[in-house]
Protein backbone atom coordinates (compact mmCIF):
# COMPACT_ATOMS: atom_id res chain seq x y z
CA UNK A 1 0.00 0.00 0.00
CA UNK A 2 1.19 3.39 -0.95
CA UNK A 3 0.69 6.97 -0.20
CA UNK A 4 -2.36 9.19 -1.47
CA UNK A 5 -0.65 12.47 -2.33
CA UNK A 6 -1.21 16.04 -3.82
CA UNK A 7 0.37 18.48 -5.74
CA UNK A 8 -0.84 22.03 -4.78
CA UNK A 9 0.31 24.36 -7.76
CA UNK A 10 0.94 21.61 -10.02
CA UNK A 11 1.01 24.14 -13.07
CA UNK A 12 4.23 26.39 -11.68
CA UNK A 13 7.54 26.18 -11.99
CA UNK A 14 8.05 24.38 -8.98
CA UNK A 15 4.86 22.17 -9.29
CA UNK A 16 5.47 20.58 -12.44
CA UNK A 17 9.38 19.84 -10.89
CA UNK A 18 7.33 18.01 -8.00
CA UNK A 19 5.16 15.99 -10.16
CA UNK A 20 8.22 15.35 -12.38
CA UNK A 21 10.77 14.77 -9.51
CA UNK A 22 8.03 12.09 -7.43
CA UNK A 23 7.57 10.18 -11.04
CA UNK A 24 11.27 10.33 -11.37
CA UNK A 25 11.84 9.08 -7.99
CA UNK A 26 8.87 6.67 -8.04
CA UNK A 27 7.58 7.87 -5.03
CA UNK A 28 5.38 5.21 -3.54
CA UNK A 29 2.00 6.77 -4.41
CA UNK A 30 -1.26 5.18 -4.73
CA UNK A 31 -2.84 8.25 -5.96
CA UNK A 32 -1.77 11.48 -6.86
CA UNK A 33 -4.37 14.56 -7.41
CA UNK A 34 -2.62 17.70 -8.88
CA UNK A 35 -4.30 21.04 -7.34
CA UNK A 36 -4.49 24.69 -8.88
CA UNK A 37 -6.62 27.57 -8.86
CA UNK A 38 -9.77 27.72 -10.62
CA UNK A 39 -7.78 29.55 -13.98
CA UNK A 40 -6.27 26.03 -14.18
CA UNK A 41 -8.91 23.97 -13.15
CA UNK A 42 -9.91 21.35 -15.82
CA UNK A 43 -7.04 21.02 -17.62
CA UNK A 44 -4.64 18.13 -18.19
CA UNK A 45 -1.21 17.75 -16.65
CA UNK A 46 1.46 14.87 -17.26
CA UNK A 47 2.69 12.91 -14.13
CA UNK A 48 6.39 12.90 -15.21
CA UNK A 49 7.38 11.21 -17.91
CA UNK A 50 5.07 8.39 -17.40
CA UNK A 51 2.13 9.35 -20.23
CA UNK A 52 -0.26 9.38 -17.25
CA UNK A 53 -2.17 12.13 -17.53
CA UNK A 54 -4.05 14.11 -14.10
CA UNK A 55 -7.07 16.07 -14.40
CA UNK A 56 -6.20 19.46 -12.45
CA UNK A 57 -8.84 20.15 -9.20
CA UNK A 58 -9.67 23.21 -7.87
CA UNK A 59 -7.83 23.36 -4.52
CA UNK A 60 -10.51 25.69 -3.35
CA UNK A 61 -13.32 22.89 -3.58
CA UNK A 62 -10.60 19.70 -2.28
CA UNK A 63 -11.52 18.10 0.55
CA UNK A 64 -7.99 16.81 2.12
CA UNK A 65 -9.54 14.12 4.50
CA UNK A 66 -7.93 11.11 3.72
CA UNK A 67 -4.48 11.95 2.05
CA UNK A 68 -1.12 11.41 3.23
CA UNK A 69 0.59 14.46 2.52
CA UNK A 70 0.31 17.69 0.43
CA UNK A 71 3.21 19.37 -1.29
CA UNK A 72 2.69 22.84 -1.81
CA UNK A 73 4.15 25.40 -3.94
CA UNK A 74 1.09 28.19 -4.20
CA UNK A 75 2.71 31.22 -2.61
CA UNK A 76 2.06 32.48 1.01
CA UNK A 77 -0.89 33.93 0.57
CA UNK A 78 -2.91 31.07 -0.91
CA UNK A 79 -0.75 28.69 1.28
CA UNK A 80 -2.12 30.69 4.62
CA UNK A 81 -5.42 30.04 3.23
CA UNK A 82 -5.24 26.40 2.76
CA UNK A 83 -2.23 24.80 4.53
CA UNK A 84 -4.28 24.74 8.33
CA UNK A 85 -7.29 23.10 6.38
CA UNK A 86 -5.15 20.28 5.07
CA UNK A 87 -3.13 20.32 8.11
CA UNK A 88 -6.22 19.72 10.31
CA UNK A 89 -7.47 16.98 8.06
CA UNK A 90 -4.52 15.21 9.02
CA UNK A 91 -2.61 15.54 5.71
CA UNK A 92 0.64 16.76 6.52
CA UNK A 93 1.71 20.13 4.35
CA UNK A 94 5.31 20.37 2.99
CA UNK A 95 4.83 23.89 2.38
CA UNK A 96 7.67 25.56 -0.28
CA UNK A 97 6.70 29.41 0.53
CA UNK A 98 8.04 31.32 3.41
CA UNK A 99 4.92 31.29 5.74
CA UNK A 100 5.98 28.99 8.14
CA UNK A 101 10.07 29.04 7.97
CA UNK A 102 10.66 30.37 11.33
CA UNK A 103 7.47 29.55 13.05
CA UNK A 104 9.26 28.09 16.18
CA UNK A 105 6.16 24.73 15.84
CA UNK A 106 7.21 23.88 12.33
CA UNK A 107 10.06 22.14 11.27
CA UNK A 108 12.93 23.60 8.60
CA UNK A 109 14.39 20.72 6.81
CA UNK A 110 17.04 20.01 4.51
CA UNK A 111 16.92 16.19 4.48
CA UNK A 112 20.93 16.07 4.45
CA UNK A 113 21.38 18.84 6.85
CA UNK A 114 18.86 18.54 9.77
CA UNK A 115 16.50 14.97 9.08
CA UNK A 116 15.80 14.41 13.21
CA UNK A 117 14.18 18.11 13.48
CA UNK A 118 11.39 15.95 11.33
CA UNK A 119 10.14 15.17 14.38
CA UNK A 120 8.02 18.20 15.94
CA UNK A 121 5.90 18.30 12.63
CA UNK A 122 3.18 16.94 14.64
CA UNK A 123 2.98 20.70 16.63
CA UNK A 124 1.04 21.53 13.16
CA UNK A 125 1.20 18.96 10.64
CA UNK A 126 3.10 21.43 8.54
CA UNK A 127 6.80 21.17 7.52
CA UNK A 128 8.38 23.86 5.89
CA UNK A 129 11.04 23.77 2.81
CA UNK A 130 13.66 26.33 2.86
CA UNK A 131 14.57 28.99 0.06
CA UNK A 132 16.10 27.77 -2.79
CA UNK A 133 19.41 29.70 -2.05
CA UNK A 134 19.02 28.37 1.09
CA UNK A 135 19.14 24.99 0.53
CA UNK A 136 21.68 24.82 -1.79
CA UNK A 137 23.81 26.41 0.33
CA UNK A 138 23.63 24.50 3.70
CA UNK A 139 24.07 21.46 1.82
CA UNK A 140 27.60 22.97 1.23
CA UNK A 141 28.10 23.89 4.67
CA UNK A 142 26.95 21.53 6.58
CA UNK A 143 30.11 18.72 6.46
CA UNK A 144 32.11 21.61 6.71
CA UNK A 145 30.60 22.90 9.96
CA UNK A 146 30.63 19.04 10.86
CA UNK A 147 34.65 19.37 10.50
CA UNK A 148 35.95 22.66 11.27
CA UNK A 149 32.68 24.22 13.26
CA UNK A 150 32.03 27.41 10.80
CA UNK A 151 32.30 31.16 12.66
CA UNK A 152 31.30 33.65 9.94
CA UNK A 153 29.72 33.30 6.25
CA UNK A 154 30.35 35.72 3.33
CA UNK A 155 27.98 34.92 0.57
CA UNK A 156 27.16 36.86 -2.79
CA UNK A 157 24.91 34.62 -4.81
CA UNK A 158 24.00 34.92 -8.67
CA UNK A 159 20.13 33.77 -8.80
CA UNK A 160 18.37 32.85 -12.23
CA UNK A 161 15.66 34.55 -13.58
CA UNK A 162 13.19 31.29 -13.03
CA UNK A 163 13.31 31.76 -8.88
CA UNK A 164 10.90 34.50 -9.97
CA UNK A 165 8.95 32.26 -11.52
CA UNK A 166 7.43 31.56 -14.70
CA UNK A 167 6.94 35.34 -15.79
CA UNK A 168 10.96 36.07 -14.52
CA UNK A 169 11.95 33.21 -17.43
CA UNK A 170 9.08 35.21 -19.66
CA UNK A 171 10.63 38.60 -18.92
CA UNK A 172 14.42 37.34 -19.67
CA UNK A 173 13.47 35.79 -22.88
CA UNK A 174 11.26 38.31 -24.10
CA UNK A 175 13.48 41.30 -22.97
CA UNK A 176 16.61 39.14 -25.10
CA UNK A 177 14.90 38.92 -28.06
CA UNK A 178 13.51 42.84 -27.93
CA UNK A 179 17.07 43.99 -27.47
CA UNK A 180 18.13 41.90 -30.39
CA UNK A 181 15.30 43.44 -32.37
CA UNK A 182 15.95 46.93 -31.36
CA UNK A 183 12.58 47.45 -29.78
CA UNK A 184 12.14 49.04 -26.18
CA UNK A 185 12.44 47.15 -22.99
CA UNK A 186 9.98 47.72 -20.04
CA UNK A 187 10.66 45.91 -16.96
CA UNK A 188 7.43 44.30 -15.16
CA UNK A 189 8.34 41.58 -13.12
CA UNK A 190 11.64 42.94 -12.49
CA UNK A 191 12.64 46.48 -11.21
CA UNK A 192 15.43 46.91 -14.22
CA UNK A 193 15.96 45.57 -17.02
CA UNK A 194 17.08 41.43 -16.56
CA UNK A 195 18.46 41.14 -20.18
CA UNK A 196 22.18 41.31 -20.33
CA UNK A 197 22.27 42.97 -17.12
CA UNK A 198 22.84 41.85 -13.53
CA UNK A 199 19.95 43.48 -10.27
CA UNK A 200 21.46 43.44 -6.55
CA UNK A 201 17.55 42.88 -5.43
CA UNK A 202 15.61 40.06 -4.63
CA UNK A 203 12.37 40.47 -2.59
CA UNK A 204 11.20 43.54 -0.65
CA UNK A 205 13.33 46.03 1.07
CA UNK A 206 14.34 46.01 4.88
CA UNK A 207 14.56 48.83 7.20
CA UNK A 208 18.22 48.17 7.65
CA UNK A 209 18.99 48.29 3.95
CA UNK A 210 18.71 44.23 3.39
CA UNK A 211 16.42 42.60 1.22
CA UNK A 212 14.42 39.84 1.98
CA UNK A 213 15.92 37.31 0.06
CA UNK A 214 19.18 38.20 2.02
CA UNK A 215 17.71 37.78 5.65
CA UNK A 216 16.16 34.93 4.71
CA UNK A 217 19.45 33.47 3.87
CA UNK A 218 20.56 34.19 7.29
CA UNK A 219 17.67 33.54 9.61
CA UNK A 220 16.82 30.19 7.58
CA UNK A 221 20.79 29.50 7.71
CA UNK A 222 21.09 29.92 11.56
CA UNK A 223 17.47 27.31 11.71
CA UNK A 224 18.73 24.44 9.60
CA UNK A 225 22.29 24.47 10.60
CA UNK A 226 23.06 26.77 14.02
CA UNK A 227 22.35 29.70 15.32
CA UNK A 228 25.75 30.95 16.36
CA UNK A 229 26.95 30.66 12.67
CA UNK A 230 27.13 34.42 11.44
CA UNK A 231 26.10 35.03 7.81
CA UNK A 232 25.80 38.04 5.81
CA UNK A 233 24.25 38.29 1.99
CA UNK A 234 24.16 39.94 -0.99
CA UNK A 235 21.60 38.29 -3.53
CA UNK A 236 21.07 39.27 -7.00
CA UNK A 237 19.48 38.76 -9.72
CA UNK A 238 21.12 37.14 -12.71
CA UNK A 239 20.47 36.44 -16.31
CA UNK A 240 20.39 33.17 -16.17
CA UNK A 241 16.99 31.09 -16.84
CA UNK A 242 17.41 27.98 -14.24
CA UNK A 243 20.51 27.75 -11.49
CA UNK A 244 21.26 29.75 -8.97
CA UNK A 245 25.32 30.14 -8.06
CA UNK A 246 26.74 31.59 -5.02
CA UNK A 247 30.43 32.73 -3.85
CA UNK A 248 31.11 31.49 -0.16
CA UNK A 249 33.51 33.33 1.69
CA UNK A 250 33.86 30.37 5.04
CA UNK A 251 35.78 31.43 8.48
CA UNK A 252 36.14 28.43 10.23
CA UNK A 253 37.08 28.26 14.13
CA UNK A 254 39.53 25.24 13.60
CA UNK A 255 42.03 24.74 10.83
CA UNK A 256 41.09 22.98 7.47
CA UNK A 257 42.81 23.48 4.55
CA UNK A 258 41.49 23.68 1.24
CA UNK A 259 42.63 19.98 0.32
CA UNK A 260 40.83 18.59 3.32
CA UNK A 261 37.50 20.87 2.35
CA UNK A 262 37.50 18.86 -1.17
CA UNK A 263 37.85 15.57 0.24
CA UNK A 264 34.87 16.15 2.58
CA UNK A 265 33.12 17.81 0.14
CA UNK A 266 33.42 14.47 -2.33
CA UNK A 267 32.15 12.16 0.09
CA UNK A 268 29.27 14.55 1.57
CA UNK A 269 25.17 13.22 0.77
CA UNK A 270 23.89 15.56 -1.91
CA UNK A 271 27.31 17.49 -3.16
CA UNK A 272 28.91 16.95 -6.27
CA UNK A 273 33.00 18.09 -6.30
CA UNK A 274 33.69 19.32 -9.58
CA UNK A 275 37.46 21.05 -8.61
CA UNK A 276 39.47 20.63 -11.41
CA UNK A 277 41.64 24.03 -10.95
CA UNK A 278 41.94 24.43 -14.83
CA UNK A 279 39.95 26.12 -18.12
CA UNK A 280 36.31 24.55 -17.28
CA UNK A 281 37.23 22.21 -14.39
CA UNK A 282 34.31 24.05 -12.54
CA UNK A 283 30.06 23.57 -12.71
CA UNK A 284 28.47 26.72 -14.67
CA UNK A 285 24.51 26.67 -13.60
CA UNK A 286 23.63 25.53 -17.38
CA UNK A 287 25.07 22.31 -16.27
CA UNK A 288 23.35 22.02 -13.58
CA UNK A 289 19.67 22.04 -14.93
CA UNK A 290 17.71 18.90 -13.99
CA UNK A 291 20.20 17.37 -12.15
CA UNK A 292 19.41 16.78 -8.18
CA UNK A 293 23.58 17.59 -6.94
CA UNK A 294 24.73 20.59 -5.13
CA UNK A 295 27.90 21.33 -7.40
CA UNK A 296 30.75 23.00 -5.95
CA UNK A 297 33.89 24.31 -7.47
CA UNK A 298 36.85 26.46 -7.30
CA UNK A 299 37.61 25.45 -3.24
CA UNK A 300 40.62 27.39 -1.76
CA UNK A 301 42.18 28.90 0.84
CA UNK A 302 41.26 32.75 1.98
CA UNK A 303 44.67 33.60 3.31
CA UNK A 304 43.38 37.05 4.15
CA UNK A 305 41.83 35.45 7.25
CA UNK A 306 42.99 32.51 10.25
CA UNK A 307 41.01 29.53 8.58
CA UNK A 308 39.24 30.74 5.71
CA UNK A 309 38.15 28.98 2.43
CA UNK A 310 36.09 30.42 -0.66
CA UNK A 311 33.73 27.97 -2.65
CA UNK A 312 31.66 28.48 -5.80
CA UNK A 313 28.20 26.47 -5.17
CA UNK A 314 25.65 26.12 -8.44
CA UNK A 315 22.64 23.96 -7.69
CA UNK A 316 18.75 23.47 -10.07
CA UNK A 317 17.01 26.12 -7.98
CA UNK A 318 13.71 24.20 -8.80
CA UNK A 319 14.66 21.22 -7.92
CA UNK A 320 17.28 21.19 -4.66
CA UNK A 321 16.09 24.64 -4.03
CA UNK A 322 12.63 23.81 -3.96
CA UNK A 323 11.16 20.43 -5.65
CA UNK A 324 13.35 18.08 -4.85
CA UNK A 325 13.90 19.02 -1.36
CA UNK A 326 10.01 19.14 -1.05
CA UNK A 327 10.14 15.23 -2.41
CA UNK A 328 13.42 14.28 0.19
CA UNK A 329 11.50 15.23 3.12
CA UNK A 330 8.25 13.57 1.59
CA UNK A 331 10.31 10.81 1.63
CA UNK A 332 11.94 11.05 4.76
CA UNK A 333 8.29 11.55 6.35
CA UNK A 334 7.33 8.14 4.75
CA UNK A 335 10.63 6.54 6.45
CA UNK A 336 10.23 7.91 9.69
CA UNK A 337 6.34 8.79 10.34
CA UNK A 338 3.73 7.58 7.83
CA UNK A 339 5.19 4.28 7.65
CA UNK A 340 2.71 1.83 4.72
CA UNK A 341 2.75 -1.37 4.00
C1 LIG B 1 14.24 33.80 -5.92
N1 LIG B 1 14.82 32.52 -3.95
O1 LIG B 1 15.21 33.32 -6.50
C2 LIG B 1 13.74 33.20 -4.63
C3 LIG B 1 12.56 32.31 -4.93
O2 LIG B 1 11.20 32.24 -0.36
O3 LIG B 1 10.82 30.49 -1.52
C4 LIG B 1 12.01 31.55 -3.76
C5 LIG B 1 11.45 32.44 -2.69
C6 LIG B 1 11.12 31.66 -1.44
O4 LIG B 1 13.62 34.77 -6.34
Amino acid sequence: MGYRVVVAGATGNVGREMLNILAEREFPADEIVALASSRSAGDTIEYGDTGKMLKIQNIEHFDPTGWDMALFAIGSDATKIHAPRFAAAGCVVIDNSSLYRMDPDVPLIVPEVNPDAIDGYTARNIIANPNCSTAQMVVALKPLHDAAKILRVVVSTYQSASGAGKEGMDELFEQSRAIFVGDQVEPRKFTKQIAFNVIPHIDKFLEDGSTKEEWKMVVETKKILDPKIKITATCVRVPVFVGHSESINIEFENELSAEEAQNILREAPGVMLVDKREDGGYVTPVECVGDYATFISRVRDDSTVDNGLNLWCVSDNLRKGAALNAVQIAELLGRRHLKKG
